[in-house]
């Protein structure tokens, strides 16, 4: 990715303003001499109404805040950019997918569904994760989550699927969760639900990072090239670092700990320069195979197996820069699957169907009105003329007695563009039929794609599973709700239903389970690529520690693209033999164990009782976590005190390179599952 601004960057420099070093004015640009003391009549008198400048300044505070967003309002952004290895031109003629000199600034948001606004990141729960790419040909949207499939099949249900997800109408509880009697008896009822609820149990509902989550369309869309004729497709963002989770015990920890945990990450892994990167994927089917599969490639509860039809990996997107202003980009940001560009196009997926409807209709009543699309963030980068005028907050002051077509006035202007000049064309798709409200037969087959899930995870993922279905029927109270439920998941694997059932005081099923025995390797994390890079090691350093050594040490790990922290029981410096000092980032106090990849333990010399007591305790979480652990010096001691010596995943020495190297191995692992637990 170059350095240069982006032409999107570009546009919004017109828009940033910065006070710093300025007189303040009010919004009509009139000095203030004044911003404390509200003009009153004597010094104990009452206020004014006169005083415009208390009047002004309490008005707009009272009005600051806009709706959050229905589903997704947790969310946060980046900018980046976007690039293409190869041209597309054989599928399709978008010009950002088929001229490879181009790159195409993107804005993303990632979010999650269920919690309001201010809710905790380290949720169990989908993740948005959407794509405006500001192409030269007017915006395209990639509005995708962090899962291939959905809950629902027709937008019909959508608000009931919400209903029942959102807290409980009668208490408001509980928030960001799906562990409770609305959302369990949706999914009994609705038993299309089955394979996203497979998803939304299994480690992809609580990632490490948005940097390490993939990303997908969901939709099968279409391609449509130059001649007119078109493929179907799926999107996929792959993110380089490859997809990794945290464990549910953390996941629930880091959000009392640190709620902004994914926003942060993020924020800092741009502000230090690891920009996060994701490789565009596409899965391609042409027209005349649309019914060679066995499910319906319509159908949004349904993904197309990479091992059946792979990913071609066509470009790359970086994201390089925050934003400045939360409100101003993340806020008023408003994406729409609907927004798409010559070249893409949609097909009769009745949930794409009824999104189109729905995001304009969203974005009226949370943004005010239909000018939304003049707001930077959203801006394309191209020019735009129409007819649309006025409205609340309108900025363009649109010239000229015309405002209609056809004209003779202004010479027929703006005038519809030819398919030739680039207008955008539908594509003309034969459809007939009844007027009819049905479910398709080709629909109806919920339970095949989630044994395909079950079968393709590792043993480590079909437990996080069971765990998973555990802890969230066990909140719910209603006992026929979870034998529904029960019932319902003896469908896909009756391992799996057994496995929960026992748990949650519900009878194991003695009968069930699929016929399916279909696995897909890309399905289970534990075929991701694995890499040091950017992982968080905290080391845990006391005074007194050999001084060269360490250095070395941490040298050496940041070189591997390692971030270390040092963590100590007192901010400052820790002193060490041979005259070194290191800085101290965090206090026993301020971190915790949840919020690294890693420890890294050293100590130092003679450490009291109480550092000891810390270090024991952020060790032991850790390695409860299935996290890696290292210790050199007086640590390995502790390891040996903790019984946490020698298990998987656990690397002590004393000769520090060979330390260093086993180390970053057993990071880059992310996780031991293999660990014995004490
Ligand atoms: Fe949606 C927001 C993704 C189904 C209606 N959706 C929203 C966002 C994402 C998705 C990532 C947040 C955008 C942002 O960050 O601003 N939604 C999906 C995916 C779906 C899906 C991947 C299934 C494949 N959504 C869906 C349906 C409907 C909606 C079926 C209604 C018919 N979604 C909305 C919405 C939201 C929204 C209510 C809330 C805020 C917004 O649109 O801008 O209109």
């Amino acid at each position: 990715m170059s350095n240069k601004k982006t032409k999107k960057d570009q546009q919004l420099e017109q828009f940033r303003t910065d006070d710093a070093g300025k007189h303040m004015t009010t919004n009509h640009g009139v000095k203030v001499s004044e911003d404390e003391f509200s003009l009153k009549a004597g010094e104990r008198g009452p206020t004014l109404l006169e005083d415009f400048h208390f009047r002004e300044k309490m008005t707009h505070f009272d009005h600051e805040r806009i709706p959050e967003r229905i589903v997704h309002a947790r969310g946060f952004s980046a900018h980046g950019e976007f690039e293409l290895y190869e041209s597309l031109e054989k599928y399709t003629k978008a010009d950002f997918l088929t001229d490879t000199s181009k790159k195409t600034p993107t804005f993303v948001r990632f979010s999650t569904v269920a919690g309001s606004k201010g809710s905790a990141e380290t949720v169990r729960d989908a993740r948005g994760f959407a794509t405006k790419f500001y192409t030269d040909e007017g915006n395209y949207d990639l509005v995708g989550n962090n899962i291939p499939v959905f809950f629902i099949q027709d937008a019909m249900k959508f608000p009931d699927l919400v209903h029942a997800l959102k807290p409980e109408p009668h208490n408001g509880m509980p928030q960001a969760a799906s562990a409770h009697d609305t959302f369990w008896d949706f999914v009994g009822q609705n038993q299309e639900s089955a394979h996203m609820v497979m998803w939304t149990m299994s480690d992809r509902a609580i990632p490490r990072s948005f940097r390490m989550m993939e990303g997908f369309g969901v939709h099968t869309f279409r391609l449509v090239n130059k001649e007119g004729n078109a493929h179907f497709v799926k999107f996929h963002w792959k993110p380089v670092l490859g997809t990794h989770s945290l464990v549910w015990d953390e996941a629930q920890k880091i959000n009392g700990k640190d709620p902004d945990f994914h926003r942060g990450d993020l924020y800092q892994s741009i502000e230090t320069g690891d920009y996060p990167e994701y490789e565009l994927g596409i899965q391609v089917i042409p027209e005349e195979d649309e019914f060679k599969f066995d499910f319906d490639i319509l159908d949004p509860t349904k993904l197309w197996p990479e091992e059946d039809v792979p990913v071609q990996i066509v470009g790359k997107m970086t994201l390089k820069r925050n934003v400045d202003n939360v409100f101003a980009e993340n806020e008023q940001v408003a994406f729409h699957p609907g927004n798409v560009v010559p070249g893409i196009d949609f097909t009769n997926d009745p949930l794409l169907q009824g999104r189109l409807f729905s995001y304009t209709d969203t974005q009226l009543i949370r943004l005010g009105g239909p000018n939304f699309h003049e707001l930077p963030i959203n801006r394309p980068v191209c020019p735009f003329f129409n007819n649309h005028r006025d409205g609340y907050g309108r900025q363009t002051i649109n010239k000229g007695q015309v405002s209609y077509h056809k004209n003779a006035l202004a010479s027929n202007t703006p005038t519809p563009a030819t398919e030739e000049e680039g207008g955008y064309k539908h594509y003309q798709e034969r459809v007939e039929g009844y007027k009819i409200r049905a479910r398709s037969d080709s629909f109806k087959d919920h339970f095949s794609q989630a044994a395909l899930f079950w079968n393709s995870m590792s043993d480590h993922e079909k437990n996080h599973l069971i765990q998973a279905f555990s802890f969230e029927l066990g909140k719910v109270e209603s006992l026929e709700v979870r034998e529904q439920v029960v019932e319902m998941f003896a469908n896909v694997s009756l391992e799996l239903a057994k496995g929960f059932a026992k748990n949650i005081g519900v009878t194991p099923p003695e009968s069930g389970g699929s016929d399916v025995t279909k696995s897909s390797p890309a399905l289970s994390q534990a075929n991701t690529a694995h890499k040091p890079d950017t992982r968080k090691v905290g080391v845990i350093l006391a005074n007194g520690f050999k001084g060269k050594d360490v250095k070395r040490a941490l040298k050496k790990l940041s070189s591997e693209g390692i971030m270390v922290e040092v963590i100590s029981d007192q901010q400052g410096v820790v002193k060490g033999e041979e005259n070194t000092e290191i800085t101290v980032d965090h206090t026993f106090l301020t971190t915790d164990s949840v919020l690294y990849d890693a420890l890294y333990a050293v100590g130092g010399c003679n450490e009291e009782e109480a550092f000891k007591k810390h270090a024991s305790h952020f060790l032991n979480e850790a390695f409860s976590h299935y996290k890696p652990l290292g210790a050199t010096h007086n640590a390995v001691e502790w390891l040996k005190d903790n019984k946490l010596y020698g298990h998987t995943g656990v690397v002590s020495g004393e000769d520090m390179d060979s330390f260093v190297s086993e180390f970053v191995q057993a990071v880059s692992a992310h996780r031991h599952w293999g660990r014995q637990m004490i």
